[in-house]
C-alpha cells in the first residue's frame, strides 16, 4: 500500500529541480570520492557518478544572478556566483553577498575550517536547504511502514561532492538573516553534526512542508521551532497528561465497541492520537489567548472528540446509544433529529493552563466537507460580536478525512476565503485524519497529488506531516499549528499519518478491497500499546503507574455507563446566549408591523443618498444618487435599490448587524445597487450605508465582493447568520441559476438545518430571476427546487387566525417572489422583527429593477395609520398582493381570477389595459411558501364566479404551478370552489432546458402565456 501517491515522474523532475544534474539514481550509495583537488563544487564531481553523462555547463544569464539566497539553486549558477561577487560584490543579491562576506570573515578566523572553500559552503548551504524543502519526503510518517517512497537524490551527500571521509571535517555554514542551521550564532559544525541533525529535525516522524511559503520571517520562524539545537522532548508531567489522553482516547474506543458492538459509530481506532493533539492544539492556543474555537469534522472519531476534547457528558454520549430513550420528549419540538455522529454541540473546558476555552461542535451532515464554510462564518461572526479585531479570541479548527480533503472542492473554495479581507478569520487549523484510505479506495486512486493536503499549498499554509502512531509527535506538530495561527493569523495544516483499524464503519469487512494492508494493521500495536512500551522501557513511566491511569479510566466509563441509564436529556440546547428567548415552532411569536417611523425613513434615505462633498463618483452614479436623492425628498417612485437600502439602514439604526455577500454585490451585478461607489480620481470608495448612524462600526454593515465560489460562499454566510440573531445576513447569487453550485447548503442545511439539529437562521438568499430572453442559463433560478423542498403539508390547511397562527414558525423555509420595493422592504424587515428566525429565499428580480410601474411610495414603508399600504394590521409585508382595482368585498362580475407570482404581473396587468379587460382580477402571490391560504381563501371568496388561473413564465413543470396547484385545490376545496382540475394553467409548456436561447422564441412563448392568460373565452381545459 503507498499512502503516498506514487510521483509521477514529471513531479520527480520537479523535485530535482534544486541541482542541474544528470538523471536520478534510486540506490543510495556514496559515490566514489572526488578526484584529488575537486574541492569546489563543479559539476564533473557530478559526474563521476556511473552512466552519467557529462553536464555540459550552461551559460547562466546575468539577470539570475540577482537572484536571492534563497532562490539559489543550479551548481553552474553557484559559480557564477562566486565569480561575480568576487569582480563586483554589488552584482550580487545582497544575501549572497552576506554570506561571502560572512564566510571570508569566518574563514580567516577559524582555525578549524581553513581548508574549507566557498563553494564547499555553498554546497553545505544547498544540502540543508534539500533537508529543508524535501526532508518530508524521507521522513517516517507511514505507521504501516508500507509507504513506497522514493528519496529523493537531492537528500544525497554525494551529490555535494561530499563523502564520509568529510564527515568530520568542520564546516561554516552561518548565513545572514536565516534562522536554525544557518543561523550566524552556530556557524561552524561537523559534516556529521550537521547530517545528523537534518535527519532528526525532517526526517523523523514529522516531516515539515514550508518552503513553498514565500515569507522569509514565516520560514525563520519555523526553522527556529525545527532545527533546534536538540531534540525537544516533554518533561514527566507533559508525558503522563499525554499518556492521559490517549489512554482515554483509546479506552473510549474500546469501551463502546465493548458496549455497543453492532452500533455504527465511524470510530477512531487507528487514529487515537488525535485527541492528546487537539487537546494540546487547544491549550496551546489557550495559552496564546483564544477563548473560542469552532470545530467542524466529520464522522470518523466524532463522539470521541464529542466526549473527550469538548468534554460532553459521557452518560449522554451513552444514552444516546439507547434507542429506547430517544423517542420525542413530550410537547417538546425535536426536529427530525439525526445520527448522533452528526449531532452538535457545546462546552466551556478547562486547559491545562487554567483557562477555559469555549468550544463549539457544529453539526454537519453525512456531506464531507460542507459544513467547512460554515464553522469558518461561524467563526468570523463570532470576532465580529467579541470585537476581535486582532482575531485572535475566536478560532476555527476543521477535521477532514484524506479522501475528502483531497476531492471535495469545497476545500479549496473554503481555503480560498481564508485571506479575504471580509471572510478572514485570522487563519483556520486543518487536521487531516489521515487513514490512507476513503471508503475502499486507496490513495492512487483518491487523488493525483503527492500528499492529501497539497491543496493548502495553494494557499502558503505550513504543512506538518507526521506520524500518527507517535504520540508525541502528533502532539508537537498540533501545538507548533496552534503557536503558528496565534503568530501568523493564517491556515495550517497537520496531516496526521495513520490507519483505519477496522473497516470504514464498524460492519464493514475492509479485506474485500485492502487485503495487504489489513494483513499489517491486524498484527499492528495500537498508539498506546506502542508509548506505554517506550514509557516503560526508558524507565520514564513504571508499568504500575500507566496500569493505575488505565484503571482509573475504566472505572469512570463504568459509573458513567450507569449513570447513562437513568440519565435525562436536558432541554433541548438549540438556543445559544444570543438566542435567548427566541421562540421553537412550538410557541407562538407575534407578528409584527415593519413600517418605520417616516422622520426616520426621511433621515436615512438622506444618509444613504448623499455623497460626501470632495467625493467625485462617476458621472453615472452621481446620476443614479441624484435620482435617488429626489425619490426620498419627494417621497415618490422608490425602486428596488433604494427600497433594499432603506431595509438596511432602518435595520441598522435598530442596531442589528447587516452582512451581504456574494459576487459583485457591492455595485450589483445588474448595475443598480452601487452600495460601494468609486472616487473617479483617487479610486477612493465610499460606502453611503457605513454612515447611518453616529460613529457607526465599519463593520456593522458590511457588504462585499465574494470570491467566485458559491458552495463556501453560500455556506460561510449560512454559518455567519448562525451566530447571533440580531442580524440580517444575505447572500447573492449574481444570476439564480448558479445557486446550484451551492445546492448542497441548500439541501443539508438551509432547508434541513433547524429540523435536523434544531438550530435556526434567519439567511437571506437572494436569487436573480426571471424571465427576460436572456436564454436558458440566466432565466431561472430554479423556484422549483426550493418549493419541493418546502415542507408545508399541500392537503392540510394550518391555523390560519392571525393570533394563533404558527404557520412560518412550523415551515422549514419561506421562499418569495416579491413584486415590489416597498414588499422587499418588508420582507427583509420581516426577518429580524420576530421572535425566530427562518430561512428566506428571494426570487429576485431583474427588469424590475428599472421597471416604470416597480415603485413605491414611502408612505408604503412607514408606520402612519391611512398612509397608501397601510390596512387594517398596519404596513408589513404583504405575502398576497389583491388586484389593484379598488375591488369591494363580493365582485360577482369578475369572470377570471389571474393569480401569479413574480415580474410576469405587470405584463399580465398592461395587457389587461390594453385589452380593457375590466372583468379579470389578477392578484399576486408573494409568498409562495408558506401558502397564504387565508389570503388565497379571501380572493376566492371576493371573485365567486371567476375562473381560477394559474400563470407563469417558467415551463409547466418548474417555477411554481406544481407546488401552488395542490395547495390552490385545498384552497379552493375547503371553500367549495372546485378541485385541481378547475386551475386553469397559462404559462410554458413542459421543457429540458429552462428557457429558449432565441429571443424571438422567448417574446413569442411570452405573449402567448400572456394573452392566453386573458384570452376573450374561457380556458377549455387546465392545461
Ligand atoms: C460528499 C460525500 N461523498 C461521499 C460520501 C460517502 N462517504 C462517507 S465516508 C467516505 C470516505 C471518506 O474518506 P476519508 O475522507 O478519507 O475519511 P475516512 O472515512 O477515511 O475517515 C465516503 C466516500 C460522503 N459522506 N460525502
Ligand atoms: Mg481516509
Amino acid at each position: 500500500m503507498a499512502w503516498f501517491r506514487a510521483a509521477s515522474s514529471a513531479a520527480r523532475a520537479a523535485l530535482r529541480r534544486n541541482l542541474s544534474h544528470p538523471p536520478h539514481r534510486t540506490t543510495r550509495v556514496l559515490p566514489a570520492p572526488p578526484p584529488p583537488g575537486a574541492r569546489s563544487f563543479h559539476s564533473t564531481v557530478l559526474c563521476r557518478k556511473a552512466q552519467a553523462p557529462t553536464a555540459v555547463p550552461r551559460p547562466v544569464p546575468l539577470s539570475r544572478l540577482t537572484d536571492s539566497f534563497l532562490n539559489g539553486t543550479s551548481s553552474v549558477y553557484l559559480e557564477e556566483l562566486q565569480r561575480a561577487w568576487e569582480a563586483d560584490p554589488n552584482s550580487v543579491d545582497e544575501s549572497w553577498d552576506n554570506f561571502f562576506r560572512n564566510f571570508v570573515g569566518q574563514a580567516a578566523t577559524s582555525p578549524g575550517i581553513s581548508g574549507q572553500t566557498i563553494q564547499e559552503s555553498m554546497r553545505l548551504l544547498l544540502l540543508v536547504r534539500s533537508y529543508q524543502v524535501n526532508g518530508h519526503m524521507k521522513a517516517k510518517l507511514d505507521p504501516l511502514g508500507m509507504d513506497q517512497r522514493e528519496i529523493p537524490d537531492d537528500l544525497d551527500l554525494a551529490l555535494y561532492g561530499f563523502t564520509e571521509a568529510d564527515l568530520d571535517r568542520e564546516f561554516f555554514l552561518g548565513v545572514w538573516r536565516m534562522a536554525g542551521f544557518l543561523s550566524e550564532n552556530r556557524p561552524v559544525q561537523t559534516l556529521r553534526e550537521i547530517l545528523n541533525r537534518l535527519e532528526q529535525a525532517y526526517c523523523g516522524t514529522i516531516g515539515y512542508e514550508y518552503m513553498h511559503i514565500p515569507d522569509r520571517e514565516k520560514c525563520n520562524w519555523l526553522r527556529d521551532r525545527i532545527e533546534t539545537m536538540k531534540p525537544r522532548e516533554y518533561s514527566l508531567e507533559r508525558t503522563e497528561v499525554i499518556l492521559d489522553r490517549l489512554i482515554w482516547s483509546s479506552q473510549f474506543e474500546n469501551f463502546l465497541a465493548k458496549k455497543w458492538p453492532a452500533q455504527k459509530r465511524f470510530g477512531l481506532e487507528g487514529a487515537e492520537t488525535l485527541i492528546p493533539g487537539m487537546k494540546e492544539m487547544f491549550d496551546r492556543s489557550a495559552d496564546l489567548g483564544v477563548e473560542n474555537i469552532v470545530i467542524g469534522m466529520p464522522h470518523r472519531g466524532r463522539l470521541n472528540v464529542l466526549g473527550n476534547v469538548v468534554r460532553k457528558p459521557l452518560r449522554q454520549i451513552f444514552s444516546e446509544f439507547d434507542k429506547k430513550k430517544h423517542r420525542d420528549e413530550d410537547g417538546l419540538y425535536t426536529g427530525t433529529g439525526d445520527v448522533k455522529y452528526h449531532l452538535g454541540t457545546s462546552y466551556d473546558r478547562p486547559t491545562r493552563g487554567g483557562k477555559r476555552i469555549h468550544l463549539s461542535l457544529v453539526a454537519n451532515p453525512s456531506h464531507l466537507e460542507a459544513v467547512d464554510p460554515v464553522v469558518v462564518g461561524k467563526t468570523r461572526a463570532k470576532q465580529y460580536y467579541s470585537s476581535d479585531q486582532d482575531r485572535t479570541k475566536n478560532m476555527g479548527v476543521l477535521i477532514h478525512g484524506d479522501g475528502s480533503f483531497a476531492g471535495q472542492g469545497v476545500v479549496y473554495e473554503t481555503l480560498h476565503l481564508s485571506g479575504l479581507p471580509n471572510y478572514t478569520t485570522g487563519g483556520t487549523i486543518h487536521i487531516v485524519v489521515n487513514n490512507q484510505v476513503a471508503f475502499t479506495t486507496d490513495p492512487t486512486a483518491g487523488r493525483s497529488s503527492q500528499y492529501c493536503t497539497d491543496v493548502a499549498k495553494a494557499l502558503s499554509a505550513p504543512i506538518f506531516h507526521v506520524n500518527g502512531d507517535d504520540v508525541e509527535a502528533v502532539v508537537r506538530a498540533c501545538e507548533l499549528a496552534g503557536e503558528w495561527r496565534q503568530t501568523f493569523h493564517t491556515d495550517v495544516v497537520v496531516d496526521i499519518v495513520c490507519y483505519r483499524r477496522h473497516g470504514h464503519n464498524e460492519g464493514d469487512e475492509p479485506s474485500y478491497t485492502q487485503p495487504k494492508m489489513y494483513q499489517v494493521i491486524r498484527n499492528h500495536p495500537s498508539a498506546l500499546e506502542i508509548y506505554q512500551k517506550k514509557l516503560v522501557e526508558s524507565g520514564t513511566v513504571p508499568r504500575g503507574e500507566i496500569d493505575k491511569i488505565n484503571n482509573k479510566v475504566e472505572t469512570i466509563l463504568n459509573e458513567e455507563f450507569n449513570h447513562s441509564k437513568d440519565y435525562t436529556p436536558i432541554k433541548r440546547d438549540w438556543l445559544s446566549a444570543y438566542w435567548t428567548g427566541f421562540k421553537s415552532p412550538e410557541q407562538i411569536s407575534r407578528i409584527r408591523n415593519t413600517g418605520v417611523k417616516p422622520e426616520i425613513l426621511k433621515r436615512v434615505g438622506e444618509a444613504i443618498t448623499s455623497i460626501p462633498e470632495n467625493f467625485k463618483p462617476h458621472k453615472g452614479v452621481k446620476r443614479v444618487f441624484d435620482q435617488r436623492a429626489q425619490m426620498i425628498q419627494t417621497g415618490e417612485g422608490i425602486d428596488w435599490a433604494v427600497a433594499e437600502a432603506l431595509a438596511f439602514a432602518t435595520l441598522i439604526v435598530e442596531g442589528n448587524h447587516v452582512r451581504l455577500s456574494g459576487q459583485d454585490v457591492e455595485r450589483g451585478t445588474f448595475s443598480h445597487r452601487h452600495a460601494v461607489i468609486h472616487d473617479q480620481e483617487t479610486g477612493e470608495k465610499y460606502c453611503p450605508l457605513d454612515h447611518v448612524t453616529m460613529n457607526q462600526n465599519e463593520e456593522m454593515f458590511t457588504v462585499s465582493n465574494s470570491s467566485l465560489s458559491e458552495f463556501a460562499v453560500l455556506g460561510f454566510e449560512l454559518g455567519y447568520s448562525m451566530e447571533n440573531p440580531n442580524s440580517l445576513v444575505l447572500w447573492e447569487a449574481q444570476f439564480g441559476d448558479f445557486a446550484n453550485g451551492s445546492q448542497v447548503i441548500f439541501d443539508q442545511f438551509v432547508s434541513s438545518g433547524e429540523s435536523k439539529w434544531l438550530r435556526q437562521s434567519g439567511l437571506v438568499v437572494l436569487l436573480p430571476h426571471g424571465y427576460d430572453g436572456q436564454g436558458p442559463e440566466h432565466s431561472s433560478a430554479r423556484l422549483e427546487r426550493f418549493l419541493q423542498m418546502s415542507d408545508d403539508n399541500p392537503f392540510v390547511i394550518p391555523e390560519m387566525e392571525p393570533t394563533l397562527r404558527k404557520q412560518i414558525q412550523e415551515c422549514n423555509w419561506q421562499i418569495v417572489n416579491v413584486t415590489t420595493p416597498a414588499n422587499y422592504f418588508h420582507v427583509l424587515r420581516r426577518q429580524l422583527h420576530r421572535d425566530f428566525r427562518k430561512p428566506l429565499i428571494v426570487m429576485s428580480p431583474k427588469s424590475l429593477l428599472r421597471h416604470k410601474d416597480c415603485k413605491s411610495n414611502l408612505s408604503e414603508f412607514d408606520d402612519v395609520a391611512g398612509h397608501p399600504g397601510f390596512d387594517k394590521q398596519g404596513t408589513r409585508f404583504k405575502r398576497l398582493i389583491k388586484d389593484q382595482n379598488d375591488h369591494k368585498d363580493v365582485e360577482e362580475g369578475i369572470s377570471r381570477l389571474v393569480l401569479c407570482s413574480g415580474k410576469v404581473y405587470y405584463e399580465l396587468d398592461e395587457e389587461r389595459k390594453k385589452k380593457e379587460r375590466m372583468d379579470v382580477a389578477i392578484c399576486r402571490v408573494e409568498q409562495l411558501c408558506p401558502f397564504p391560504y387565508d389570503l388565497m381563501q379571501r380572493e376566492l371568496k371576493r371573485y365567486p364566479n371567476a375562473e381560477i388561473v394559474w400563470c407563469q413564465e417558467e415551463p409547466m413543470n418548474m417555477g411554481s404551478y406544481h407546488y401552488i396547484a395542490p395547495r390552490l385545490s385545498t384552497a379552493m376545496k375547503s371553500l367549495g370552489r372546485g378541485t385541481m382540475e378547475d386551475i386553469k394553467y397559462a404559462g410554458r409548456a413542459p421543457s429540458a432546458s429552462t428557457a429558449t436561447g432565441f429571443l424571438s422564441v422567448h417574446e413569442k412563448e411570452q405573449r402567448e402565456l400572456v394573452e392566453k392568460a386573458l384570452q376573450a373565452d374561457p380556458i377549455s381545459s387546465p392545461v
